[in-house]
């Protein structure tokens, strides 16, 4: 695959100051497609010069122009969507459809959703005998996951640009293709130079500098809960702004008034999307007693129905990650109905999709993240026995409700401590802010609640 070797700073590629490179591997053969410079403290101070340098312009830019400038990164995106999704399912391993309809169709929107707010958000509002100002926090150190490449990266850059604040880009070392991609696309899109930058690199190296450097005023993190934790104290300590948005452990409450068979097959879909590796998935599947084996069964025959449609994990870390939870799950007594820690194929880095009956709210594989195609059957005797299991977790990110009505699930959804909740199967609000209750996170993103993350205001009385 085609890999810039230099480092996108100050509107230009430019080489990276030690000669390092990241190997990129398809998980779907384990082939090398491609290598990246592995970025240092060096040029992420780069970065953070030419960001800093490009802030007083691009703050003091009109909202109006921002908004047009973000438009034409929409309809880069939009028009390269082809590229996109191939460049996602080569790096990520996801199937060409999913790529098409998810990875690179869902930035697009949001990237939409940014022109318009920029457009339309009050950077300026009266309030009684005060003008108050909504102005950009500065510049922004954004670090993004693998899972979702590039709707990660376009969900906290778009609404940064729309903020006034300048960034750059720490993407994931598994998918640093796609983020390349999203370069040339803002480069293409006419950013001044240094709004937007991009430095490749391990976290432990690149991610860590940026998060520590004195020139970045936010950093804008989403990963792992434990790097999550350590960036978050970072900056704590350095009184900087900080968004998390870190894992999830979400529950599928089916109420006894639900549409069984149709709650069961979503709930179901929505784990083995992406192959199980979404924060939001809908890990636990809670049931009531009496409908509990009707819904083992129809669980287990809709993930077998998956075979090997679904592709791989990201890496083989991640794999080996979610065999030892399949693994664990059943010594601890869960009854495998589907799938198991077997690999169903010798190549690539795929899981089986897997089914799990008679998992307790206290077993590993129901409090912890597996991110992987494994869904949990667990039963309630009650309402309160369901909520008291749905909000068990050191979690609360997202989840689910299903009842005979809406007014129903909204009743028990209200009850659940989790930032976003899907009412009778939902879909997809590119306005709607999500982001977690608990160590799910701190801020919100997306729609104008996402803006507002970086923002930070002046008011002025009379
Ligand atoms: O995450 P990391 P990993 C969860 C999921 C998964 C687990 C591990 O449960 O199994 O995390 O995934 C950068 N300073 N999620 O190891 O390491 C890293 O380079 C600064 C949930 O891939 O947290 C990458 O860009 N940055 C999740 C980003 O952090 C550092 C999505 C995320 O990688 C760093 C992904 C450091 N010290 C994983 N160390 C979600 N919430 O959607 C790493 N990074």
């Amino acid at each position: 695959m085609k890999a810039h070797d230099g480092m996108y700073i100050g509107g230009a590629w430019r080489p990276a100051v030690a000669g390092d490179t990241i190997p990129v591997v398809n998980p779907v053969d384990e082939e090398v497609i491609a290598h990246v410079p592995a970025g240092t403290a060096a040029d992420v101070d780069a970065a953070v010069r030419a960001a800093r340098a490009a802030l007083p312009g691009w703050a003091a830019t009109p909202p109006g122009e921002r908004a047009a400038r973000i438009g034409a990164i929409r309809d880069g995106l939009a028009a390269r969507q082809g590229e996109i999704a191939e460049t996602v399912t080569a790096e990520l391993g996801a199937p060409p459809r999913f790529s098409e309809a998810v990875h690179a169709a869902v930035p697009v929107l949001v990237a939409g959703s940014y022109a318009d707010l920029a457009a339309t958000y009050a950077f300026e509002e009266q309030v009684g005998n005060s003008t108050v100002y909504a102005e950009p926090v500065g510049v922004v150190g954004a670090i993004t996951p693998w899972n979702y490449p590039l709707h990660q990266i376009v969900a906290k850059v778009a609404p940064a640009l729309a903020a006034g604040c300048t960034v750059v880009l720490k993407p994931a070392e598994d998918t640093p293709l796609t983020a390349q991609l999203f370069a040339e696309i803002v480069h293409e899109a006419g950013l001044p130079a240094g709004v937007f930058n991009l430095v490749t690199g391990l976290g432990p190296v690149a991610g860590q500098a940026l998060a520590e450097h004195d020139g970045v005023d936010l950093v804008s993190f989403t990963g792992s809960t434990a790097v999550g934790k350590r960036i978050g104290a970072l900056a704590g300590a350095a009184v900087k702004r900080v968004a998390l948005e870190l894992g999830g452990k979400s529950a599928n409450v089916i109420l006894p008034s639900a549409d069984l068979a149709k709650a069961v097959h979503v709930g179901v879909a929505n784990v083995m999307a992406n192959s199980g590796q979404t924060c939001s998935a809908w890990t636990r599947m809670l049931v009531h007693t009496s409908q509990y084996d009707e819904a083992v069964e129809l669980a287990g025959a809709a993930a077998a129905k998956y075979g090997d449609r679904i592709g791989p994990v990201v890496n083989d870390r991640q794999r080996a990650r979610v065999r030892g939870y399949i693994e664990r799950g059943v010594e601890e007594g869960a009854r495998l109905v589907a799938g198991g820690p077997e690999a169903p194929r010798e190549q690539g880095y795929f899981v089986s999709p897997t089914v799990f009956a008679d998992v307790t709210p206290g077993m590993t594989i129901a409090q912890e993240e597996i991110f992987g195609p494994v869904v949990s059957l667990i039963r309630y005797e009650d309402e309160a026995d369901a909520e008291a299991i749905a909000n068990g977790t050191v979690y609360g990110l997202a989840g689910a409700v299903w009842a005979g009505d809406d007014a129903e699930a909204v009743a028990f959804a209200r009850r659940l401590h989790t930032g976003q909740v899907d009412i009778n199967g939902g879909s997809f609000n590119p306005l709607a802010p999500f982001g977690g209750y608990k160590e799910s996170g701190v801020g919100r993103e997306l729609g104008a609640h996402g803006l507002s993350e970086y923002l930070q205001t002046k008011s002025l009385q009379f």
